[in-house]
């Protein structure tokens, strides 16, 4: 089997509870969301694969930032990840959310900005599009003060839009800006998932 490794602590706990799946005779292999989560999974010792041997995943398991009840439509990119988590979601045939009930929303955007990941080169032009979509651009700093780097050598602006109508569209919007690589926005693509609250675990799945 093989399965999209999420990044962020919850996905984390869950690469090593793979592990250990994995020396009890599992036969899995992984394609990690980010460098963090590949160092993570060499060391709890789930074997590791790549997109030139497998482009096309058995699922996906990953955490959340927010999630719309009802359409169970995300935003992730808090951890700066969102680009290989959306490449390793979009490959796999199904998506396994993992959040606590504080992540559920009404509407996305209610409790989160949306990390926008783009290129480097006219950074400033692209902060003024993404700005005339009514959002408020911040680009993200790293713990050093400079600007957050991803994996893939691009900058994160997290754009505070409110509470989002219509994720799809927005989503849209956002990708046609010429320097936008990927928004945060994961629009159709969960199929389950997996919620922790006072009461225990409820697994809810997409109505499609
Ligand atoms: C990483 O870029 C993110 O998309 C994470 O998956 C998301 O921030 C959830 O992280 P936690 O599980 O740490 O809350």
């Amino acid at each position: 089997m093989i399965v999209g490794l999420g990044s962020g602590s919850t996905a984390e706990i869950a690469v090593e509870l793979l592990g250990a799946r994995v020396k009890a005779g599992l036969r899995v292999a992984g394609i990690p969301s980010s460098e963090a989560t590949a160092r993570l999974a060499q060391r709890a010792g789930v074997p590791l694969t790549g997109f030139s041997h497998h482009s096309q995943l058995d699922l996906a398991f990953d955490g959340a930032d927010e999630v719309a009840r009802s359409s169970l439509d995300l935003v992730k990119g808090r951890g700066g990840a969102l680009l290989r988590e959306k490449i390793v979601a979009q490959a796999s045939r199904r998506l396994i959310i993992m959040v606590d009930e504080s992540k559920l929303v009404d509407q996305l955007g209610s409790r989160m900005p949306v990390p926008v990941e783009v290129v480097p080169f006219g950074i400033e032009a692209t902060e003024a599009q993404l700005r005339r979509l009514d959002s408020a651009p911040r680009l993200r700093l790293g713990a050093d003060g400079k600007p957050y780097v991803t994996d893939n050598g691009n900058r994160i602006f997290d754009c505070a839009f409110g509470p989002i109508p219509n994720p799809a569209m927005l989503a849209s919007e956002i990708k046609a800006i010429a320097g936008v690589v990927d928004s945060g926005l994961f629009v159709g693509l969960t199929s389950t998932v997996i919620v922790a609250g006072p009461d225990g675990v409820r697994v809810v799945e997409a109505k499609r």
